[in-house]
């Protein structure tokens, strides 16, 4: 059924929950002289691409290949649209490899017509931290699908992964493969509800108007817990010993140091927002929330083209109730005119998505690793980390 996910180093479905399988890798390590020194062979009219993000021209041609076919929704109404800003970002962070950028190029115009990356990450699993890549932005132009070129692109990352010496990879996909370590849903919380209606991405309620349901989902103007500001280079130490110690709960995580939270966190514009929790008396930080800035293409609307969406990213909170914090939240992304706010069912973030008006979406969100077993599949809450 999977001819080419059969053939990988990833839980296989007839082993799961076979309680004498070990937990951690699949297999070992080869030496990297074993390593495959040449790339893997493409169908002849296309050829290899190492894609330079610093390239203003390559980085447009990655958002419009991006732009034109990635992720749509499962009715092909919306299309993810990331902006050129937020590529680099999630492309470049602390000890990132250009090699890791590839693409592909048809040799006789060179448009590119595929893509996929990874970027260095040290993934904690239980008590142990696993250097892994982050596989992401697996796309094939729409006009070359169902030819096979997805496993000759995850077999080329692989090896260029392998080269680095790091054997693990994390990723997610909407589809089902061999074998998630957890399957979440993503929730969305209406911030300008009559927009979302008008575009289809959300239905009036049964024995709802509008007015009644722009009132539903009204926020207050400004946030209202005492010392919350947005985050700034000065309180990256904070921030990291805060988010640390918040994902030491977790059963996968990320092992961030100070400069992964400069990276992921400190406030990019149109990228990712961060804000943090200041006390007003001692000045300590206490607690902390972020969400990064994906809108998507609203395909086929005569009135609008965008859907401007945050997604919740990393949240602590240690003194401000979670509820009143991500409530904040919701204000700050409203004031910065976000149509929607979505989050996924991980860490502790079911406790405050029913009280704060999300409603449940369709679709979910499979969590992987490769060459790495677990024993069991985990629950959402019981994974601390978020994608892009
Ligand atoms: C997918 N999303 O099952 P089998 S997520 C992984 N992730 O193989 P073909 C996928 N595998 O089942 P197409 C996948 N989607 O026969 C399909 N597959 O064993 C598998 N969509 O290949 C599929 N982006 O080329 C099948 O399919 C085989 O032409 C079929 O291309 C697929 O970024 C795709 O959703 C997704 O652009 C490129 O449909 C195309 O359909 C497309 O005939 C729209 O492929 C955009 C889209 C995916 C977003 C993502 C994470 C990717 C993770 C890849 C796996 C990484 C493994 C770790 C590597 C490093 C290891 C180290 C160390
Ligand atoms: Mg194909």
């Amino acid at each position: 059924k999977h001819k080419f996910w059969e053939t990988q180093p990833v839980g296989q479905f007839r082993d799961f929950g076979d309680p004498s399988l070990p937990e951690g890798p699949i297999e070992p390590p080869t030496p990297l002289s074993e390593v495959k020194q040449e790339p893997y062979n493409l169908p002849g009219a296309y050829e290899w691409t190492t894609c330079d993000m610093d390239s203003e021209e390559t980085c447009n041609e990655v958002y419009i290949l991006l732009k034109n076919n990635y992720v749509e929704d499962d009715e092909n109404m919306f299309r993810f649209n990331y902006s050129k800003e937020f590529l680099r970002w999630a492309l470049r962070p602390p000890g990132f490899y250009r090699s890791w950028h590839i693409g592909v190029r048809v040799k006789a115009s060179k448009k590119l017509v595929a893509f996929i990356t990874g970027i260095p990450a040290r993934i904690r699993v239980r008590d142990e931290v696993v250097k892994m890549a982050e596989i992401n932005f697996l796309c094939v132009h729409k006009k070359l699908r169902s030819k096979r070129l997805a496993p000759v692109m995850i077999k080329e990352v692989t090896r260029r992964v392998h080269l680095e010496n790091i054997w693990q990879a994390a990723y997610t996909a909407g589809v089902v493969l061999p074998t998630p370590i957890t399957t979440c849903q993503y929730w969305h919380r209406s911030l300008n509800p009559k927009k979302l209606i008008d575009v289809g991405f959300s239905k009036l309620g049964p024995r709802m108007t509008m007015s009644r349901t722009i009132k539903l989902y009204k926020l207050p103007d400004s946030p209202v817990t005492p010392g919350f500001r947005k985050m700034e280079l000065r309180d990256v130490p904070a921030v990291t010993r805060l988010l640390r110690n918040y994902l030491s709960q977790f059963v996968v995580a990320p092992d961030f140091d100070d400069d992964d939270v400069e990276h992921w966190l400190l406030p990019k514009e149109d990228v990712v927002d961060s804000f943090l929790v200041e006390s007003p008396e001692t000045h300590e930080i206490t607690d902390f929330c972020s969400f990064y800035t994906l809108p998507s293409s609203i395909l086929e609307n005569p009135s609008y083209s965008t859907l401007k969406a945050a997604y919740s990213y990393y949240n602590v909170n240690t003194k401000t109730p979670l509820l009143q914090l991500m409530n904040d939240a919701l204000i700050v992304a409203k004031q910065k005119d976000f149509d929607v706010f979505n989050a996924l069912d991980v860490m502790h973030n079911e406790s405050f998505l029913k009280e704060l008006k999300y409603g449940p979406g369709d679709g979910q969100l499979h969590y992987y690793l490769y060459n790495y077993r677990l024993k069991q599949a985990l629950t959402p809450s019981e994974l601390g980390l978020v994608l892009l």
